[in-house]
């Protein structure tokens, strides 16, 4: 796992880390300029203003105390100070017993890895035995449907899905009688990243939770927004906006594989309180990980 994530992650990890090595070498004591420099490195991997500041402000400080004195050791202290700042402690709803199925419900903009997602979760539950339903919720493309379909396929669940243009509320609405009268473990519900304007979008997905509220008790157990991990730290603005109209239990950040920005997942976290539940690190059924703090900061540091 720790290895997966590090071959992902490694763009990051070449940048932040790659500085942090060459600031230790030598053990210089901890002066204002490399401090500058660790800042530096931090926005540069997208860990955003806010966030930087606060990590460097830590080192500082634990200069102060005598804590720490020399070059080497500020990796291991910012190490285990970002696996703190990206540890969110969010309790598990648990489903109903009587209620099942389970039910989360993937929201995101358009683009941004929510299809795929739902993809390499349904195989890896089928994989662990569960029985999985999908609700084809977008239904804004044809060819949305038939990606999901393709990778519902693949996976072994079933798919329910109505034809293009029809109300992704009925959808929902079906697959989850359906999910019930099947006695389906897990229902995940996909749904359109982009409709004719955004305010549109949000009041979708809110009928959307609405119905999932009323037809499965406790449900949506998660609500999971999926994020576009190339996109660093504008995606906190997403995070913010998504979680104020639906909230939110979790995030996924996908294809932090092709990005040197990883460092955003602690700025997002940090500054929204959001806990991250998965990350995408390629395009494979196996590259969806669930998010472990330790091996997160391991990895980019
Ligand atoms: N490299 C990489 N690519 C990814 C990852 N996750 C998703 N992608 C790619 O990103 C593209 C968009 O993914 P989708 O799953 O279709 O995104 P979506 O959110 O469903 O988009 P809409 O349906 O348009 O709202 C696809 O080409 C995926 O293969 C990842 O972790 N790594
Ligand atoms: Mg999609």
């Amino acid at each position: 796992m720790l290895s997966r994530l590090k071959k992902g992650l490694g763009k990051t990890a070449e940048l932040l880390a790659g500085r942090l090595v060459a600031l230790a070498t030598g053990r210089k004591p901890l002066s204002d300029a490399v401090l500058q420099e660790v800042e530096e490195a931090l926005i540069t991997s997208d860990v955003g203003l806010r966030t930087s500041r606060e990590l460097v402000a830590a080192l500082k400080s634990a200069h102060k105390k005598r804590e720490i004195s020399t070059t080497d050791e500020i990796r291991p202290f910012l190490r285990s100070r970002i696996q703190s700042l990206v540890t969110v402690n969010h309790p598990r709803t648990p489903p109903d017993a009587e209620a099942a199925p389970r039910v989360i419900l993937m929201v995101g903009v358009n683009g941004a890895g929510k299809t795929t997602t739902i993809g390499k979760l349904a195989s890896r539950l089928t994989g662990e035995g569960k029985k999985v339903l999908v609700a084809a919720g977008d239904t804004f493309r044809a060819a949305a449907v038939e990606q999901l379909a393709q990778w519902c396929a693949r996976a072994g669940c079933e798919i329910v899905r109505h034809p293009q243009g029809a109300d992704p509320s009925a959808v929902v609405f079906d697959a989850l009688k359906a999910g019930v009268a099947r006695g389906k473990d897990v229902v995940i519900v996909d749904t359109a990243g982009r409709l004719h304007t955004r305010s549109n979008l949000m009041d979708e997905l809110k009928k959307v939770r609405r119905i999932i509220a009323r037809e499965v008790q406790g449900a949506p157990h998660e609500t999971l927004l999926v994020v576009d991990g190339t996109t660093g730290q504008n995606t906190i603005n997403q995070v913010r906006e998504f979680n104020a109209n639906i909230g939110l239990s979790g995030v996924v950040i996908t294809k932090l594989d092709g990005t040197a920005k990883g460092g955003a997942v602690v700025g997002i976290v940090n500054e929204t309180g959001i806990p991250v539940k998965y990350v995408g690190v390629g395009e494979g059924v196996e590259d969806l990980q669930d998010f472990d703090p330790a091996v997160f900061a391991e990895a980019i540091i």
